[in-house]
């Protein structure tokens, strides 16, 4: 059976108007909705999204009305009170997530109520989506408003597919960490498979986010998390090119009846000023767009260069835009005070310098405007994209016009041709202004040449499907990677082999596998529980019971010292038999650690929060508690200086959990595995780890024997538990048999 693909977004592709009782519906023109079109319609889609109508201004039987309406255009609403609006929507998505996202620090409102608020309505979306999703469906949650999301639906529908797409940008560690509920965010999104961002800066400072905060392990772009590897991306949404394209040729063929008002009066200003110049701007009148910044730097062009009045004319649409906030009032007060001290200070009988329109356009009116500016001067301080900077260029059908693009904006990564600014510095934007007014034409031909290809290659539709087939790979990762979980159903199996065997080995790991990982190795000493445990197992005489760990022969005897345990040490340098003392498997030198040392010395100096272990026949470097990125930057660096130093085959370099080991080649865990198989015959054999020194061991036992690696990662293992609670488990179905 074929599975369906769920769509989650804030709003639904449609717009709902009540008016006098009467209900209206038109569908959404949005770059969303179209790029999602394929997605929605050929696979079977739902859209599940909020109706824009506050439950309280709606009865029963609207309420119906509206879903039936709904339906019909495959989709399903998610009702919301006037509670949710203003403590979810107004309040914790654009009064916290939005203002700090875009790195408006002094913007940021943290409110308990708006976060209640906010996870109280992720709920009632996963509420909605539950009641659609099967059983491998794929299901695709869009942007900010949705954070916790992915997780809540994971929780209750583990076997589904999910994506999130973020539509903004994800901002660097040091601002992201103020977030009071931080760690909660970060979890919710982890519930995805796959997490896309438009650009590869916020990949990254998604990643590190992850290793900072939730301390978890990343593999360039793959992220283990519990029992599931989530992957991170980077998609950059495209425009409807086509569509930009085409209106904008049609409209060049219009005659003068048929054209709108709006293209009559450009007409008129070209008719009567034909040597001035336009500058179009085009945004939703929002802080991070940069409006004040750039009517600033236009009056700063005009007083750079003054032979330039009366030659350029900027036009700005500036779209009304979540006008409940505080910020955004104070923003239009100061946009419109600005527009007028600037045209009453610079205004001639024939010129005004600016024309502000403050009101959404239909599309062709967009059209005209794009169709009619010589220059776009968009200067967001800061935008996960922006699609208008692309849907001026597509519109562009004879290829001239030029670009002026903040680099704040992710667009920016991948339009190098057009004139890149900082839209903080006036003098820059101002010479850009000149640059671009007198750019030769086949300059600017040859410039929107490069850059209307790749717009129209990678069309929105083209993100849409990108993004798709990427959600859809991430259903194999699981079956090439990884080891097989080891649940109910074999563990019995397993148990009940053990109980009939006559004579069973078990190999332990120690760190990371009976017990879990401190940032000081010597904190990691065993509990009353674990003694327990043990000394039933041991107590087995079928049982051979081998604690066999990297750690030192000191430390285990000391630990140990009142239990009759098997143990190997030190990787297998030192072994101990059950009522039998200690003798070496390996005899080895030690001459190499004064060499070794002083370089491992060095990188603890340089790293804070790494030190040194010392043992008898090894150096570890330790690097739990060191900052994450640096961290794996110095390892990778030392793994090179070590090997180089140790060409004679004498020494290996054991990458571990968080440690880098420099010990003798001769000694692993497999060669000490293969020392205990080669004294008995085994009936039962198993072979429990965590980290890539038992891989040695996992090779080295008889393919029928049980591996087991704790953790969800790569590896030889045959079976994987997720933790060492479940290690637990284990012993304690093993330490009932006889
Ligand atoms: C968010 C992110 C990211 C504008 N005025 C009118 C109008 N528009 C259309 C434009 C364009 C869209 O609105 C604006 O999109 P942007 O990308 O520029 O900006 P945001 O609204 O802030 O969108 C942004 C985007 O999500 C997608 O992921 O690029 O960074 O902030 O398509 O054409 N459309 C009509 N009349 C108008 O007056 N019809």
């Amino acid at each position: 059976m074929d599975n369906k693909t769920i769509i989650v977004s804030n709003r639904l592709p449609l717009q709902l108007h009540l008016r006098n009782g009467q209900l209206k519906m038109k569908p959404s023109v949005g770059g969303l909705a179209t790029g999602m079109k394929s997605v929605h319609k050929d696979e079977k889609g739902i859209w599940i999204g909020w109706s824009g109508l506050i439950e309280e201004d709606i009865d029963k039987e609207t309420h119906k009305k509206i879903d039936r309406l709904v339906a019909k255009e495959n989709c399903a609403t998610v009702s919301l009170s006037k509670d949710d609006v203003d403590n979810f929507y107004y309040g914790l998505s654009n009064r916290t997530l939005w203002p700090l996202f875009h790195y408006f620090m002094e913007y940021t409102e943290f409110e308990n109520e708006f976060w209640e608020s906010y996870k109280t309505v992720n709920q009632k979306f996963a509420d909605v989506v539950l009641q659609h999703a099967e059983d491998g469906d794929q299901i695709w949650v869009h942007d900010y408003q949705l954070l916790l999301l992915p997780a809540l639906i994971r929780h209750r529908k583990p076997n589904v597919t999910i994506g999130f797409f973020l539509h903004i940008p994800f901002p660097s560690y040091e601002i992201f960490r103020c977030f009071p509920w931080r760690d909660e965010l970060l979890h919710g999104i982890l519930g995805a498979d796959l997490i896309g961002f438009h650009t590869y800066d916020y990949e990254r400072h998604f990643l590190s986010s992850i290793k900072r905060i939730l301390r978890l392990e990343v593999n360039f772009n793959e992220i283990a998390y519990h029992e599931r590897i989530v992957k991170v991306d980077s998609f950059p949404m495209g425009i409807d090119y086509n569509k930009f394209h085409e209106a904008a040729k049609s409209h060049k063929k219009l005659c003068s009846e048929e054209r709108s008002e709006l293209q009559r009066k450009l007409d008129e200003h070209f008719q009567s000023t034909k040597d001035t110049k336009l500058i179009l701007s085009i945004d939703r009148l929002d802080y991070t767009k940069g409006i004040p910044n750039r009517i600033r730097a236009f009056e700063y062009f005009l007083n750079k260069y003054p032979e330039f009045r009366e030659k350029v004319r900027l036009i700005m649409l500036s779209v009304p835009s979540r006008s409940d906030v505080p910020q955004y009032q104070l923003l239009k007060k100061e946009t419109d005070e600005l527009v007028g001290r600037i045209n009453g200070e610079f205004s001639t009988i024939n010129w005004t310098p600016i024309w502000y329109f403050y009101r959404s356009l239909p599309f062709d009116n967009l059209i005209d405007l794009y169709s009619a500016a010589d220059i776009a001067l968009i200067t967001p301080i800061r935008d996960g994209m922006n699609l208008v900077a692309k849907e001026y260029i597509a519109t562009r059908t004879r290829k001239d016009g030029v670009l002026i693009l903040s680099e704040m904006a992710g667009a920016s990564k991948e339009m190098n041709e057009a004139i890149l600014i900082n839209p903080n510095n006036f003098e820059q934007i101002a010479d850009s202004i000149k640059f671009a007014l007198e750019m030769p034409l086949e300059q600017q031909i040859s410039r929107n040449h490069l850059l209307q290809k790749r717009l129209k290659r990678y069309s929105v539709e083209k993100w849409a499907h990108e993004f798709m087939k990427s959600l859809k790979a991430t259903k194999n990762i699981e079956k090439v990677t990884l080891s097989k979980r080891l649940d109910e159903q074999e563990r019995k199996t397993m148990f009940e082999k053990y109980n009939s065997a006559k004579n069973r080995l078990l190999l332990l790991d120690y760190d990371g596998t009976l017990t879990g990982f401190q940032d000081n190795p010597q904190n990691a000493q065993p509990d009353e529980k674990l003694f327990s445990l043990l000394d039933q197992i041991n107590n087995q005489n079928q049982t051979n019971m081998v604690i066999i760990s990297g750690r030192d022969r000191e430390t285990l005897e000391q630990w140990f010292k009142t239990k009759n345990y098997a143990m190997i040490t030190d990787h297998g340098v030192w072994a101990k038999e059950k009522n039998n003392s200690w003798k070496p498997l390996e005899r080895l030198r030690s001459d190499w650690m004064e060499i070794i040392r002083p370089v491992l010395e060095t990188f603890a100096d340089r790293t804070p929060g790494t030190f040194i272990e010392e043992k008898k026949y090894s150096l570890a470097w330790h690097y739990r508690k060191a900052d994450p990125e640096l961290a794996q930057i110095r390892a990778i660096e030392l793994n090179t200086v070590v090997t180089s130093l140790i060409s004679n085959n004498e020494l290996t370099v054991l990458n571990g959990n968080k440690v880098i080991e420099v010990k003798n080649s001769r000694v692993n865990k497999g060669r000490a595995a293969g020392y205990l198989l080669s004294e008995k015959d085994y009936d039962f054999i198993l072979a429990i780890g965590d980290d890539w020194t038992d891989e040695y061991m996992f090779e080295e036992i008889p393919n029928w024997a049980y591996s087991i690696k704790v953790g969800y990662q790569k590896s030889k293992a045959k079976y994987y538990v997720k933790s060492t609670q479940e290690v637990r488990q284990l012993l304690q179905g093993f330490a009932k048999s006889k």
